[in-house]
């Protein structure tokens, strides 16, 4: 026991110690809101969670970190599998860190529960942000659907800005409708890119040109500089074309290496550059009330979706009419009807 007891180091220790015992709210809320890291990713745990009696802890602990104000900045981050995500966030989180910022990092990868959590899964990428103690770095949660990953990462944000962080970085592979869910829960959005051969906007996603508040070349360095710097005024040509943003903002392109640390500082100059731009219009304030009004009615799909799947005339029935939509004896939508109108019986 004595020689066990030796082995583990001190924060292994008290890691098992929380462990051992179940935290009540009261605990929780008060750990997180002292900026106890250890117990910020406990607390975290719990809004992950999908048992029961979790879910009522974690409103009642949300409820009481939401009444803590903070003045924190969300910023997303996307771009293809392989672009630097990680090794940027690593370099801008430093970058921040050093400046005496607290750094918080999230992601959103809906397809983390198949591949085991790529993204940030591997935190070689941010060996030097992981050690730094202004700084929390946290995997992907996992589920079931995009929009349960996205809701458990935005109450993730909430408790990591009562726990004193005050910018919460969230990064997100460039997958299905992912950027969408992330988008909708910053306050600025960077795109990451690369500098291809031939035409730089080929295979960009024209929504995600809309939602970029700044779209940055990284491996601007070496033999790929002068092409990075090429893809810039391509970029930048191209984004004349879009309407003006609802802000005013016009996006800003530029170039950086994250393995060299150019161009990083840069970012974080632009960043406070909208945010004073967005603070002045009053944008940030209104665009935050949107957001919240935004996921109440997503959270209010999911749910309403939840019930559906749930209700044994639908769970009964479901099975009989994908195939008979299948070979065509119904269509699809007279197919839906009749399970509503099932799953309406069942309600009254
Ligand atoms: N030359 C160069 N290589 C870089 C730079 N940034 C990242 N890399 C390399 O690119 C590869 C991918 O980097 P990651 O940071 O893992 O990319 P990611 O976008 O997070 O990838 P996923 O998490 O898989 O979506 C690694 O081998 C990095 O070392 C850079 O600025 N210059
Ligand atoms: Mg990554």
């Amino acid at each position: 026991m004595s020689k066990e007891k030796n082995k583990v180091s001190k924060g292994v220790l008290q890691v098992k110690k929380h462990r051992k015992k179940k935290l009540s709210v009261e605990d929780l809320t008060k750990g997180v809101l002292s900026g106890d890291k250890a117990i910020l990713a406990r607390a975290i745990t719990v809004v992950e969670s999908t048992r029961d009696e979790d879910l009522k802890k974690a409103y009642s602990l949300i409820e009481n970190c939401l009444s803590k104000k903070s003045k924190s900045i969300r910023i997303g981050i996307t771009g293809v599998p392989g672009v630097g995500k990680s090794t940027f966030i690593e370099i801008f989180g430093k970058t921040l860190t050093n400046l005496g910022k607290k750094v918080a990092v999230l992601a959103v990868d809906p397809t983390s529960t198949l591949s085991k959590g790529s993204i940030l899964g591997d935190k070689t990428r941010m060996q030097e942000l992981v050690k730094d103690p202004n700084a929390f770095i946290r995997p992907s949660p996992s589920g079931d659907s995009l929009g349960g990953v996205a809701r458990k990462t935005r109450e993730s944000v909430i408790l990591c800005e009562a726990a004193g962080f005050d910018i919460v970085l969230i990064e997100t592979v460039g997958v299905g409708q992912s950027e969408t869910a992330v988008h909708s829960m910053v306050d600025f959005f960077l795109l990451l890119k690369l500098a291809g051969a031939g035409d730089e906007l080929q295979g960009i996603k024209r929504g995600i040109m809309e939602m970029a508040d700044a779209i940055v070349i990284n491996k601007a360095e070496g033999d790929n500089l002068k092409r990075a710097q090429r893809a810039k005024v391509e970029f930048e040509r191209a984004l004349q074309l879009y309407p003006p943003k609802e802000n005013g903002w016009i996006p800003k392109v530029s170039t950086c290496s994250s393995i060299e640390n150019t161009g990083i500082v840069e970012i974080w100059e632009t960043i406070k550059k909208f945010l004073d731009t967005t603070t002045k219009s009053g944008y940030f304030e209104s665009n935050r009330q949107n957001q919240n009004k935004y996921w109440l009615l997503q959270t209010i799909n999911e749910l309403l979706k939840q019930h559906f799947f749930q209700v044994s005339s639908v769970k009964e029935n479901l099975e009989l009419m994908m195939q008979q939509v299948a070979k065509d004896k119904i269509s699809p939508f007279r197919a839906a009807e009749l399970l509503m109108a099932g799953y309406k019986k069942e309600l009254k």
